[in-house]
């Protein structure tokens, strides 16, 4: 068949690396499987009204039981990196106590074969699957939590760091804090702002407490964390509009990058305060970090009219409703670069959701395509302009579980049929592949 092919200037250093991402909960199953103790997403999927269609991820892609065919997929892609996370309940049932063998061994298969492939693991330690145990006992408000996570990591880092190529601690914590905690969206489903603060805190802190405790222990692998981060676009020059955009970009962006990068949170007559800062936590946050990851959809656009103006590219939305605006990936870089002193950068997650099917063997997802094109243009604007960034991770490997979105979301290079398991390339897998060996000629 004739697949699209990437244009032929759309190149990047001969260093730079190329991946596609993946998370435990939402392509695993196997959730009873292995000695695996419940997440605080299996509660919450399984909570009626909470996920469209009532799906859940108990089975997902059945990636538990399918791994090693799974591996041969992302060889097939040419790539040479993999981002995945560890199901925590997994390997450590309750979150505390006891180790899962069973558990720990799944996850030296996953490293050891994509190894055996040529292939870096990237692990990311904590996406949003908290052992069920642990929020009995107050989840991510308690401080206890933060404590718990710091032992997770040094023993994951020292059963794995020598395998891998990085580490994060946390994957997009604003999610885990806002739309877990204040909007209700995601587990555990809280509606409550000052829970939000002290979970977002508790959150950061874990990460410096982890990137100590892996350091301590002589975890050799680059350390770092995945946030999820938007440039915000006041929708008109109204004096209400660029407050409002000032505020989300702060909320969104600085409330994480801050205490990271300089050591204290933004502050100001629109920004809540946290109550469960304790002296020093500052210091802890702000450990060095070896790499930082950027997961890029979409732009904030900021609209304080009622009804709220639309964005000017509203028609170029994805399944997910957000717009298609591949500028603000450099405007991001480029601002973040600006405003504080970065380790290098890795795209962790771009992706698009599309409504494809699979038609006479094939699935023509265009729209993916250009997505795809069009942000790894406004990456090498970006990079162009001075910002160090060493990789690119597409979102994600295959269609997967979307969180509230249940199965209804396909952001996959892969299509999956979860009747028969069956994976299928997309176009867009052929024209990534075809871009990556464009440049291994090179
Ligand atoms: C990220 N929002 O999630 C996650 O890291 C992935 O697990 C997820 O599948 C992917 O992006 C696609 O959604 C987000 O509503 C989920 O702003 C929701 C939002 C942002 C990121």
């Amino acid at each position: 068949p004739n697949y699209p092919t990437p244009p032929s200037d759309l190149t990047f250093p001969p260093a730079f690396h190329w991946g596609v991402a993946t998370s435990a909960y939402q392509i695993e199953g196997g959730a009873k499987d292995g000695g695996r103790g419940p997440s605080i997403w299996d509660t919450y999927s399984h909570t009626p009204g909470k996920v469209l269609n009532g799906d859940t991820g108990d089975v997902a892609c059945d990636h538990y039981h399918r791994m090693e065919s799974d591996l041969d997929l992302i060889k097939s892609l040419g790539v040479d990196s993999y981002r995945f996370s560890i199901a925590w309940p997994r390997v450590q049932p309750l979150g505390y106590g006891a180790w899962n063998e069973e558990g720990l061994a799944f996850y030296d298969r996953l490293v050891d074969g994509l190894l055996a492939r040529g292939i870096a693991p990237h692990i990311t330690l904590y996406h949003w699957d908290l052992p069920q145990g642990l929020q009995d006992q107050g989840g991510w408000e308690s401080r206890q939590t933060a404590v718990h996570f710091a032992e997770y990591a040094r023993v994951m880092g020292q059963r794995l760091g020598a395998r891998a190529a990085s580490i994060c601690t946390h994957n997009e914590p604003w999610c885990t804090a806002v739309l877990g905690n204040e909007l209700g969206r995601f587990a555990p489903g809280f509606k409550d702002t000052k829970i939000m603060l002290r979970v977002a805190h508790h959150l950061l802190l874990s990460h410096g407490l982890a990137l100590q405790a892996m350091r301590a222990a002589g975890v050799k692998a680059p350390l770092g964390i995945v946030l999820n981060m938007s440039p915000s676009t006041p929708a008109s020059d109204s004096a209400a509009d660029i407050a409002m955009a000032k505020r989300d970009y702060a909320q969104f962006v600085r409330w994480y990058m801050d205490p990271i990068f300089l050591q204290q949170y933004p502050s100001g007559p629109d920004l809540p305060v946290c109550d469960v800062v304790q002296a020093g936590d500052l210091a802890t946050i702000a450990q060095p970090m070896d790499f930082l990851g950027v997961n890029y959809y979409t732009r904030l656009w900021c609209s304080s009219a009622t009804p709220p103006v639309a964005p000017p590219n509203a028609m170029g939305v994805s399944d997910m409703g957000w717009e298609n605006y591949p500028q603000g990936l450099t405007d991001l870089l480029v601002q973040i670069h600006g405003d504080y002193t970065l380790p290098p950068i890795y795209i962790t997650e771009n992706g698009f959701a599309n409504a494809d099917s699979v038609v006479d063997g094939r699935v023509s997802d265009a729209p993916r395509i250009d997505y795809m094109r069009t942000h790894l243009q406004a990456l090498k604007a970006a990079m162009d302009k001075g910002v160090d960034v060493r990789g690119f991770f597409y979102w994600s490997l295959m269609d997967n579980y979307e969180w509230d979105s249940g199965y209804a979301k396909r952001f996959g290079l892969f299509h999956v049929d979860y009747s028969s398991q069956v994976r299928t390339a997309k176009d867009s897998a052929h024209w990534y592949t075809a871009l990556i060996g464009q440049h291994r000629k090179a």
